[in-house]
């Protein structure tokens, strides 16, 4: 299995974040990135290749164009005004404040254009944004091309992204443009699977209508875990897309037993919808050591996961999302595609 990896990632760093009653450094580190990367290698999973140039024409498709503009704008907006440090929103326009009054004040495009601070921006963002997003488009050609599955080290991740909106340490969606780029090269329906612990409410806003590209997620129950404002188990999507949007939520605490049940529910929708292929947002903060997550799967639990998903037998492109326990995260995103590759 090919791996696409830059090393351009490592510009977004240094940031800080808000913590409970605290500004704490980012959880979402460059080490993240490095770590996977180096365990792939070690475990000989097979080449490790940059991303090819890749133009923002999906990116553009995906998300609302002023949105990418303003991901591209927002470091040099926030200088210009005279502010350093890391760019967070500190206003949004939530009910019942105006959504139709576009500001121009960077402090406020922030809030305009984003749901939480969870995804702040330093000098460096916008470059690793852009090597991420090529890398799980690269990653998704690999796939078009014949491969029987491909890994993206995408950082940063990209699931809490919608169409005009960042958060949760997301700017571009990765796997939505992974999953919009198969479609543009010929498969008629796209599944993504979401097993990151937290729900992927940018890809299930972005897919919302769409009967083309089925959506299912595994993950903590919004009433008490992140991102709290979407992933019941009642929205199945609108219009078109109705019937293909699947949302499993897990209380906290939940174990690989429980969790393993979920997972085969959602690979039977999958079976079920018939897709030609299929987009794993793989995120590793189900594992029981992570600081900001609920789950208890151990590191034993992820070959069974990747096993799963051979099981599914269709070309599989693995795009990294969450995981935070980062000594733990590279043995476990190789035992999720060792798993895969031995199922
Ligand atoms: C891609 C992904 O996994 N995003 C997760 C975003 C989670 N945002 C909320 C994090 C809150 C962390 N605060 C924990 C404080 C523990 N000391
Ligand atoms: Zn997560």
């Amino acid at each position: 299995m090919k791996t696409v990896f830059s090393p351009l990632h490592a510009l977004h760093a240094g940031h800080v974040e808000l913590g409970a009653g605290v500004i704490e450094p980012g959880y979402e580190v460059p080490e993240r990135a490095d770590i996977v990367r180096a365990h792939v290698s070690a475990a000989g999973l097979g080449p490790i290749v940059p991303p090819t140039s890749q133009s923002l024409d999906v990116a553009r498709s995906i998300h609302a164009s002023d949105y990418v503009d303003f991901l591209a704008d927002a470091w040099n907006l926030w200088t210009t005004e005279g502010y350093s440090g890391s760019a967070l929103p500190m206003v949004w326009p939530t009910r019942p404040l105006r959504g139709d009054l576009r500001p121009r004040a960077i402090r406020a495009l922030l809030g305009w254009y984003s749901f939480d601070g969870g995804a702040p921006f330093v000098a460096g963002t916008w470059d690793a944004v852009r090597a991420s997003y090529a890398s799980a488009l690269t990653a998704a050609d690999i796939v078009a091309h014949g491969d029987r599955a491909a890994f993206s080290i995408s950082r940063p991740p990209g699931h809490h992204a919608g169409r005009r909106m960042a958060g949760g340490y997301c700017y571009l969606n990765n796997a939505a443009c992974a999953a919009q780029r198969l479609r543009d090269g010929g498969a008629t329906r796209v599944a993504v699977l979401d097993v990151d612990f937290h729900h992927g409410n940018g890809t299930q806003e972005i897919f919302w209508h769409r009967g083309d590209v089925f959506v299912a997620n595994i993950h903590g129950d919004p009433a008490s875990e992140y991102p709290f404002f979407l992933g019941a188990a009642d929205e199945i999507g609108v219009g078109e897309g109705e019937g293909a949007n699947l949302n499993l939520p897990l209380p906290p605490g939940t174990d690989f037993t429980v969790w393993n049940a979920a997972l085969e529910s959602a690979c039977r929708a999958i079976e079920q919808f018939r897709a030609d292929v299929i987009v794993v947002s793989l995120g590793l903060d189900t594992f029981v050591g992570d600081p900001i997550s609920h789950f208890r799967l151990e590191s034993q639990d992820y070959p069974r996961v990747g096993a799963r998903l051979a099981a599914l037998g269709r070309p599989t492109v693995f795009v990294l999302e969450g995981g935070y326990a980062v000594d733990a995260l590279g043995a476990n995103v190789v035992g999720v595609l060792s798993g895969f590759l031995d199922g």
